[in-house]
């Protein structure tokens, strides 16, 4: 279960006063533990994906609020009243230019997120701009900060490609006066990031864990392909995989091998395992890239079905391959909202409202068996915000 909180802070340039405070609504949600509903059958994290009430917020006590984007509930939906739109006051957003710099471009993980962060950068009257570098790699999206701190935006939504290597410009940014908003990933350095935004990838990696063990039935070995070290979201569900899995004592943990965001090398990866350890059981592949070409690996291997899969994220290839019996079971996050309460609180921090520190967002789990539900088909990703 996910630690909670609900400090908030004081954050930012003073801002326009007329500002219309909506915050309050955002918080720190525990993930639901997914419990299998009998056979390969994974239920859903997220006990009320329509939104009304957060998963685990019952229980976890009552100073808990949502995790939905505050006022305006999942994609697709209208805002309600007070978010903004048709208000007669002045928008919080307005006069503000935000620029969102993805992890990486034509990621549909961040191109949901993107959708996010427009539909809320609407709704509150800011400005916003979006860019990413060509790869996951802080050599590349470093310089784009740099160009981007360099235009002198009031706040900066930002996916690190790296815990230490990303550190530098954010820090010079907030230097600058920049608002700094972590979304996905995240620094080491804590002292970055007025809020910092993400799922609980650890208890991703455990929930991982927890769903191929039951696919294997219990034994037999397994992998993880992960992405690359030093990304704090794909580090953390490999740190959840292990030690779960680590509590099966008739499963064998093979280790790790890193795709670095390719999926032609982490098909590699599996052919060349299969060739080492035919009788190979199961696969954890960490992000969407990693599962998409695991599968196209055991599919060229004519092992798919065979080897169990869970991928993480939810993309329309992956989308098409779990429907296609080529993976069993995809961890799904949710980036739109992630991408939507950036926003918020970009404009919290830079308006000196209250700034909630640190929210997580949860998951759903995607099997052959529910990807027709709504309650979850609708967390699926987006490659284009007009789909
Ligand atoms: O899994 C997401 C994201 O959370 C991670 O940080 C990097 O990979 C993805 O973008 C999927 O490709």
């Amino acid at each position: 279960m996910t630690t909670t909180t609900t400090a908030t802070r004081a954050a930012g340039r003073d801002g326009p006063t007329a500002r219309m405070r909506r915050l309050g609504a955002v918080a720190l949600v525990g993930l639901a533990a997914v419990a299998a509903t009998g056979g390969t059958a994974l239920g859903s994290s997220d006990t009320d994906p329509s939104g009304s009430e957060p998963s685990g917020s019952e229980s976890a006590g009552s100073d808990l609020a949502s995790t939905e984007p505050a006022g305006t509930e999942m994609a697709g939906t209208e805002p309600t009243e007070g978010s903004g739109a048709g208000d007669d006051e002045a928008l919080p957003g307005e006069g503000l230019d935000i620029t969102f710099v993805q992890g990486v471009k034509g990621d549909e993980f961040y191109v949901s997120m993107e959708c996010g962060v427009r539909d809320a950068a609407e709704e509150l009257g800011a400005d916003v701009d979006v860019q990413g570098p060509d790869q996951f790699d802080a050599t590349l999206q470093n310089p784009l900060l740099d160009s981007v701190i360099a235009s002198d935006p009031d706040a900066i939504l930002v996916a690190p490609n790296d815990v230490e290597a990303s550190a530098g410009p954010l820090q010079r940014a907030q230097d600058e006066g920049i608002e700094v908003i972590l979304v996905d990933t995240v620094v080491n350095d804590e002292t970055i990031g007025a809020s910092r935004i993400a799922s609980d990838n650890f208890q991703g990696g455990v929930m991982a864990a927890d769903a191929l063990a039951e696919l294997i039935g219990e034994e037999g070995t397994v992998l993880v392909i992960n992405v690359q070290p030093g990304i704090s979201t794909t580090d953390q569900r490999q740190a959840g995989f292990e030690e779960q899995i680590a509590t099966y004592p008739d499963v064998e943990y093979i280790g790790v091998e890193f795709s670095r965001n390719d999926p032609a090398r982490a098909a590699e990866i599996v052919t060349a395992t299969l060739a080492a350890d035919p009788d190979l059981a199961g696969i954890f592949a960490t992000n969407l890239f990693s599962a998409q070409g695991t599968a196209t690996g055991l599919l060229q291997a004519g092992r798919q079905g065979d080897v169990q899969v869970v991928g993480f994220d939810a993309g329309p290839a992956q989308v098409d391959q779990l429907e296609a019996g080529d993976v069993q079971a995809l961890v799904v996050q949710k980036p739109y909202d992630i991408g939507y309460q950036g926003v918020e609180q970009a404009v919290a921090a830079v308006n000196g409202d209250e700034v909630t520190p640190e929210i997580q967002t949860d998951f759903v789990v995607a099997t052959a068996d529910n990807l027709e539900d709504e309650e979850i088909s609708q967390f699926f990703y987006q490659a284009d915000c007009d789909d």
